[in-house]
């Protein structure tokens, strides 16, 4: 059955079977929660993304997650705010599709994915959390998981909760 909830937490605390990672596309770890993930999951993890030879914008990659409480993380990696004429909502849309696609392929049942793109990347939080509900919404209708929208602050569980909330 697919379930979809907004929670604040940090993601490397999660059992769920995949954690998802906003990554860059060299996949070699950075700040925010790629650098919390890393941290968490240990060295193994750099060693896995070097061997995946990086990601597209827009895409998204799958390793286990080692030390995590995770099975599996996959990266994903969404565009720089750039005034959003420049395919910004094309490409955040597709990262966290491609990401719901690499979890159906690894049978994952439960999946949490942190605000992608609105720290360092500047995506305005409203637009992002629009496009990773609707996007999400779209997928589980085919592909049923539980998906966990992980929340760093109070101001982003408000915003989520109530774009979730919304029919
Ligand atoms: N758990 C959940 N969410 C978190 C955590 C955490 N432990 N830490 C931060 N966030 P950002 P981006 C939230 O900047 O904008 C990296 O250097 C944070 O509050 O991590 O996609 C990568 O290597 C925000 O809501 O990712 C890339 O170069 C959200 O996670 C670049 O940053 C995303 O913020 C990616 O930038």
């Amino acid at each position: 059955m697919s379930t979809l909830r907004a929670v604040q937490a940090d993601i490397t605390t999660l059992a769920c079977d995949a954690i998802v990672n906003a990554a860059n596309t060299a996949l070699r770890g950075g700040g925010g929660v790629d650098g919390a993930i890393h941290r968490a999951a240990g060295p193994q993890l750099l060693q896995a993304c070097r061997r995946l030879g990086g990601c597209p914008t827009g895409q998204a990659r799958i390793t286990p997650g080692f030390e995590l409480p995770a099975r599996y993380v996959i990266h994903a990696v969404g565009p720089v705010w750039r005034g959003g004429g420049h395919g910004e909502a094309d490409l955040l849309a597709g990262c966290y599709a491609h990401a719901l696609v690499l979890a159906a392929e690894h049978d994952v049942r439960s999946i949490a994915f942190p605000s992608i793109s609105t720290g360092v990347y500047g995506y305005p939080l409203e637009d992002a959390a629009r496009i990773a509900v609707a996007t999400v919404r779209d997928a589980v209708g085919r592909y049923p998981v539980a998906c966990t929208f992980c929340c760093f602050s109070m101001h982003d569980l408000a915003v989520y909760r109530r774009l979730l909330d919304a029919a």
